[in-house]
């Protein structure tokens, strides 16, 4: 079995500071909770941008300040969001992909989302993987529901993505797959033998769905974006804290953490020297 790759989800689009008060909104204060991922862990951070009022925003320039911030501070890979809030539109989305980070995220198709519906059409997805193709960005597959990896594969019959293929399956967003771990053996038996993946179970799956990531063979994504709580009825103080269990979990389990080159050659992306 591979390391182990932990992913922090710093931000997201949805979770508020009235919800949780440690949320970081500007570019220092998601570069602060990047440094502290890190150091907890984590090999990947996956960000989203807000502006100084806490309303998302996938501006290019506060996306720029924060991968400037982050990849200054420490060596983790820096994955900017294109899936953004439900309300923006498919340019918006886009934006960050004009920084050429290492990697970003691809969600191949669409579903509910609470009580939104989160669009993907299909000519949003091509762009989306004909542009990170260009510009050699490595796009996290989110799969959100069982036939995004059938939109994956067919982009993969396109040209448009390029094998081996990395997967993140977020499981338990309310009008989405459900966060058991059926579903997950389920989605796991469904991609290439050759793709990598990553678990992101939100709110109270968080944990046990990173259990049994672990016990698979798949890696790991927590953090505030999926979930704000160290246990029912406590918040979370950080990402980072939710990172240090995930660490402290594989070290029990005899599952090295990998660093963040080590995650670049399990994703087959050019290691930083
Ligand atoms: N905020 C969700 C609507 C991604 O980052 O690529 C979409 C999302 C996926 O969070
Ligand atoms: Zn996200």
């Amino acid at each position: 079995m591979s390391k182990l790759i932990i992913t922090a989800a710093l931000t997201g689009a949805e979770v508020t500071r009235e919800q949780q008060p440690n949320l970081p909104i500007t570019p220092e204060e998601i570069a602060q909770a990047a440094v502290e991922a890190y150091e907890a862990g984590a090999a990947i951070v996956h960000v989203h941008a807000r502006l100084a009022d806490g309303t998302p925003t996938q501006d290019r320039q506060v996306y720029g300040e924060i991968q400037r911030l982050v990849t200054e501070a420490c060596p983790v890979i820096f994955q900017p969001s294109t899936g953004g809030a439900v309300w923006h539109t498919a340019q918006e989305r886009l934006q960050p992909l004009e920084l050429n980070p290492e990697m970003a995220t691809l969600s191949t198709g669409t579903c509910n989302f609470g009580s939104d519906i989160f669009a993907n059409p299909q000519e949003f997805m091509e762009e989306a993987a004909r542009t990170m193709l260009e510009r050699g960005i490595k796009p996290e597959i989110e799969v959100f529901e069982a036939g995004m990896i059938d939109n994956a594969l067919r982009l993969v019959k396109k040209g448009l993505l390029k094998e081996p293929l990395h997967f993140n399956f977020v499981l338990g967003v309310p009008g989405a797959m459900s966060a058991s771990v059926r579903s997950l053996a389920f989605l796991v038996d469904s991609i290439p033998p050759n793709a990598t993946w990553t678990v992101s179970g939100i709110g109270r799956h968080e944990t046990p769905l990173a259990v049994a990531a672990m016990a698979m063979g798949g890696h790991v994504r927590v953090g505030f974006e999926d979930n704000i709580y160290y246990r029912r009825g406590e918040l979370a103080t950080s990402s980072g804290q939710l990172v240090a269990r995930i660490a402290r979990i594989a070290h029990e389990l005899g599952r090295e953490v990998a660093d963040p080159n080590e995650a670049r050659e399990i994703l087959g992306i050019a290691v930083k020297t």
